[in-house]
């Protein structure tokens, strides 16, 4: 049995590890919470872990005793200097309470790049967690809407870098604005998305930790996440009407079922297939011949098979050898700190301006 940690951390982390813990209370009801424990398809340990309890409190299939609260007024208000510090200053708290949790196979952190908490407290846990832990570290790294404004942007270009520098076993991004599609209002696509990521995170878990029919593990999953720039994103095929397993590993790659915008036959380095399903929709001469093709595009490709009641699902996981959509944010995010910088200079220029009309003057009473 792997063991397996995800950590969940700032809001939108604490609220996607919600959504990962909602589907594996599974459909016992509202109230299962009460009564049960989640049913993971391993052992499964998770922690959200936020800054505000406001956020903590607001979770509701995360069970107490998984909610860290490491105070610090109600966030840190998009500051990552501040995130950071309150980090430090409470490492060994945080630490203190992973470690209670065990040892790991495999880890994963969750966390926006835009906020103030999880952005600055992901890097430096990967850092703190390879050095404990001798278990691949996956981040998955939530990229805000690119209208949220200035500090949005620029924490995320400073947060993935600083995740990249730490070295983790690889980052899959999850993109909230190529997502937006799937839904008209904000919190509806919060929703959606939290849940087909967690959805997602749950098959990957539950393929590794099972006996499959081709098999494919935690080693090629390393292998995977190395390949490239270590960057990469999940997409996902659910066949509906029977089409034959190549269309659904296929329709896997397809910018519908993807998280974030990416060509795969293109930009793909690395990508592990699993390919979950009742027996007879799994031709497993079909899915070898559909995936060598794959691999003299996509360099190489690792496929897993696991039978399961149901029609066949697709998750494809891959790293990319360039990300274009990321340049484009990095050159946003560099213009807008640029005018910011700018327009805070002008304005302090416009106070000293003001302040000096009184410089050689004392008040007269
Ligand atoms: N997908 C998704 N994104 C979210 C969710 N909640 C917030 N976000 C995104 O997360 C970013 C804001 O980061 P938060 O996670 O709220 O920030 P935080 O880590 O709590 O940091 P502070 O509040 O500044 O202390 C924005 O880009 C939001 O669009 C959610 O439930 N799902
Ligand atoms: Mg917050």
């Amino acid at each position: 049995m792997l063991n397996i940690l995800i950590l969940g951390l700032g809001q939108c982390g604490n609220r996607v590890l919600d959504s990962i813990n909602h589907e594996a209370f599974g459909s016992n009801g509202t109230f299962a919470k009460y009564y049960s424990r989640q049913k993971f398809p391993a052992s499964v340990k998770t922690i959200a872990i936020n800054t505000a309890i406001n956020d903590l409190k607001g979770l509701r299939d995360t069970l107490a005793e998984d909610r860290l609260h490491v105070p610090h007024l109600h966030g840190v208000g998009a500051n990552r200097n501040i995130g950071k510090k309150m980090f430090e200053e409470n490492k060994e708290m945080i630490l203190g309470e992973i470690d209670k949790r065990g040892s790991f196979d495999l880890i994963f952190i969750i966390t926006s790049t835009a906020g103030g908490s999880g952005s600055s407290f992901a890097p430096l846990l990967v850092r703190e967690l390879k050095h404990t832990y001798n278990a691949p570290v996956v981040c998955l790294a939530v990229l805000p809407f690119r209208d949220e404004g200035a500090i949005s942007l620029q924490n995320t270009a400073f947060c993935l870098r600083e995740l990249v520098e730490m070295k983790p076993t690889g980052v899959l991004l999850v993109d909230n604005q190529y997502l937006k599609k799937y839904a008209g209002d904000i919190k509806s696509a919060y929703d959606k998305i939290n849940a087909t990521t967690a959805r997602r995170i749950l098959f990957l878990i539950e393929a590794l930790n099972s006996e499959m029919l081709m098999v494919t593990d935690l080693g090629d999953l390393k292998t995977v996440m190395s390949g490239g720039v270590g960057i990469g994103t999940m997409g996902f095929y659910e066949s509906t009407n029977g089409t034959t397993v190549k269309s659904s590993i296929l329709g896997s790659f397809k910018p519908s079922g993807l998280l974030f915008p990416a060509n795969v036959y293109d930009e793909g380095a690395r990508a592990m297939l699993i390919i979950k399903g009742d027996k007879k929709y799994l031709d497993l001469d079909m899915i070898t011949k559909t995936v060598d093709e794959l691999s003299s595009e996509v360099g190489q490709v690792f496929k897993g098979v696991l039978v399961k009641k149901g029609p066949s699902k697709v998750l494809s996981l891959f790293t990319l050898n360039s990300v274009p959509e990321l340049e484009r944010i990095y050159s946003t995010a560099a213009d807008v700190i640029r005018v910011e910088a700018g327009k805070r200079e002008a304005s302090q220029r416009q106070l000293n301006d003001a302040f000096a009309h009184i410089e050689d003057l004392e008040p007269i009473y």
